[in-house]
């Protein structure tokens, strides 16, 4: 299992994550890996976690599968979470000299969902006040099958930048959260008026990651292929700016016992430091 991405890492493309919000990274695990993600993401759909949700209404086709801290009960998850190329990465990205864990999302669409992930995007879902440049979070994209373009997430370009704070919203019920203390307003209406904004996805392969800020504004279509699974685990590091922020209401995913107070550094054994690595 490699440590180092298979394709290394260019300045332009952490040029461009910045810029654009989004970028895809060609051959980042290597094969050993795949196997490994797949035999541990097909585990804890078999023995769920217990923040597991099913996205998927009763009678519907296939199933968006949803589970949450996969690095907490699969040794293959840890590893890739903290013993990867990907806190390197991370680090790179936010440029920033140290990176913690935070969590990781396994959202699984089996052949036929029709679920779509609605527009959202993270960085209001986190109890977390960042001062960077960035938000200081790097998300990670990795899925375990072929994916092609059109049935993976895509990106709006550039609307980091746009300085907004969206309200979040449950996935299944598109309910929004209860919560007082994040901003309100409504994510636009996306694919309303597609023609006004620039989408980045990517044909992708297992091995290949995208990486995204956690104000990037980003969905997926569901899985209405039939001979094809799309089990994608996504990871996320945060950077050295960040720091809690406690809030009221609800925020996703809800991780208790870190005994984080608010302006608290992030780390704990909860929210491990991942960059520079320990082992
Ligand atoms: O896999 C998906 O459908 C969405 C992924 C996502 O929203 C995320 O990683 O933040």
């Amino acid at each position: 299992m490699n440590r180092e991405p298979l394709e290394p890492v260019t300045d332009a493309q952490v040029r461009a994550f910045r810029e654009d919000g989004a970028i895809c990274l060609r051959r980042v695990f290597d094969a050993d890996w795949i196997e490994a993600l797949r035999a541990a993401v097909d585990d804890d759909i078999a023995s769920p976690g217990p923040m597991v949700r099913l996205n998927t209404p009763a009678g519907n086709p296939g199933r968006f599968f949803v589970d949450f801290q996969l690095w907490q009960r699969h040794d293959a998850c840890r590893k890739a979470a903290l013993a990867s190329p990907l806190p390197a990465i991370a680090a790179r990205l936010l440029a920033s000299t140290r990176v913690n864990w935070y969590h990781d999302h396994l959202l699984v669409k089996e052949p036929g969902t029709l679920e779509r992930t609605p527009w959202h995007h993270d960085f209001p879902y986190y109890p977390l006040q960042s001062d960077g440049e960035l938000d200081g979070v790097a998300s990670f994209w990795l899925p375990l099958d072929p994916v092609p373009r059109d049935t993976a997430v895509e990106y709006v370009r550039g609307s980091h930048r746009w300085g907004k704070r969206y309200a979040p919203k449950f996935f299944r019920k598109e309910a929004a959260f209860d919560t007082a203390a994040v901003p309100v307003e409504e994510v636009p209406d996306i694919d309303a008026q597609r023609d006004r904004y620039e989408f980045l996805g990517w044909d992708m392969a297992p091995g290949d990651v995208i990486a995204f800020t956690g104000l990037t504004l980003h969905g997926a279509p569901g899985n209405r292929a039939l001979d094809r699974r799309r089990r994608a685990w996504a990871l996320r590091y945060l950077g050295e700016r960040v720091r809690w922020s406690e809030r009221p209401g609800t925020v996703s995913p809800p991780i208790e016992g870190h005994g984080l107070k608010d302006g608290d550094a992030i780390g704990g054994p909860l929210f491990p430091r991942a960059w520079p690595q320990t082992s």
